[in-house]
């Protein structure tokens, strides 16, 4: 079957590609990162209107090119692929559908006042690179699935209120190099597959895991045993053995002299009725 000169069709292609060029906007408005972003702002408090112009009508189309008309939103072929929203005083907490923006590389919420747990819909977030959530109030454990984000460099989560243990699943990700979770309220043994790692994995000193009362291991200390330690023991012990001694011995004294001023009472009261009248 014929289909024209090969020239002709090279220019029908070429012909075809320059049209679309022309009648495609530059980026097409994607349904996901609209659901992303209507759902995170509705999440977030902004009581001091940073981000006063994250307006509904923008989130249909919020990246042209590269830039993107939300602050704090960075763009990469019309998809939002950075979100740096630190020091803005954000309160609220972050929203599920934050697993809708799909592109997204990089998220730094740090340095806010946001609440409420680490959304497990972060694992769907499979291009994520750099998660940074410190300074905040989140609470609730870490999430173990944030293990599926295989390209996760960074873990910054210091200065929150995250309980729980910290997931040993953390260990799989090879390309982790910043590990934070010191100041929280975390506790259990440190995982080896982070506290200890092999081979030419970067290794997290304890400067990471500092300030978690409860955590323990290597690089930390040994497990801190559970209530008193012997020394308390043995000096409470003393102290409180001192102190009946001090106390029986008062009661004693005490008794004694109670008794002699009686004795002495009663030895005067008899005196006059011993000695005649003169
Ligand atoms: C929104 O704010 C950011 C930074 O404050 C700015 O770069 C951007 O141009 C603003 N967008 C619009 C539509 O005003
Ligand atoms: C955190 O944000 C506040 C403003 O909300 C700012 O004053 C402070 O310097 C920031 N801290 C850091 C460590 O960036
Ligand atoms: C995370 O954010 C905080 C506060 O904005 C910053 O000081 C810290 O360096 C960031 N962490 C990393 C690993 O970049
Ligand atoms: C721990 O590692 C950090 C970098 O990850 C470094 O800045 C710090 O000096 C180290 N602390 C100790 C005690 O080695
Ligand atoms: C850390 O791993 C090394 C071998 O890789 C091992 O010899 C050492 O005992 C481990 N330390 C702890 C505290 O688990
Ligand atoms: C379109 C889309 O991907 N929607 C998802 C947004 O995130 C929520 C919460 O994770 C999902 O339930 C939706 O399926």
């Amino acid at each position: 079957m014929r289909t024209g000169h090969p020239d002709m069709r090279i220019s029908k292609l070429l012909l075809f590609f320059m049209l679309t060029c022309t009648f495609l906007p530059p980026s097409s408005p994607d349904p996901n990162d609209e659901s992303c972003l209507t759902h995170l702002f509705q999440s977030f408090d902004d009581p001091n209107k940073n981000l006063h112009n994250w307006t509904k009508s923008t989130f249909s189309n919020p990246c042209s090119d590269f830039t993107s008309t939300l602050a704090g939103a960075t763009c990469n072929n019309g998809r939002v692929y950075k979100l740096s929203l630190q020091n803005l005083d954000l309160r609220g907490s972050i929203s599920p559908f934050i697993s809708n923006c799909t592109n997204l590389q990089s998220l730094d919420l740090s340095n806010n006042s946001l609440a409420g747990p680490i959304p497990v819909e972060l694992q769907y977030l499979l291009n994520l690179a750099v998660l940074n959530l410190s300074s905040n109030r989140l609470s609730s454990a870490i999430p173990p699935s944030l293990a599926m984000c295989a390209y996760l460099n960074v873990i910054d989560l210091h200065d929150n209120t995250l309980t729980g243990t910290i997931p040993p699943q953390l260990g799989s990700l090879v390309r982790l190099s910043v590990f934070d979770v010191s100041n929280n309220k975390l506790s259990g043994p440190i995982p080896a597959s982070l506290g200890n790692r092999t081979g030419n994995l970067p290794a997290f000193n304890a400067s990471s895991y500092a300030g978690n009362k409860d955590l323990y291991g290597y690089p930390l200390g040994p497990m801190k045993s559970k209530g008193l330690s012997v020394v308390a023991i043995v000096g409470i012990g003393l102290g409180s053995g001192l102190l009946s001694l001090v106390l029986s011995f008062t009661v004693v004294c005490i008794w004694l002299r109670s008794k002699e001023q009686k004795r002495a009472a009663e030895q005067e009261g008899k005196i006059p009725q011993l000695m005649p009248d003169y």
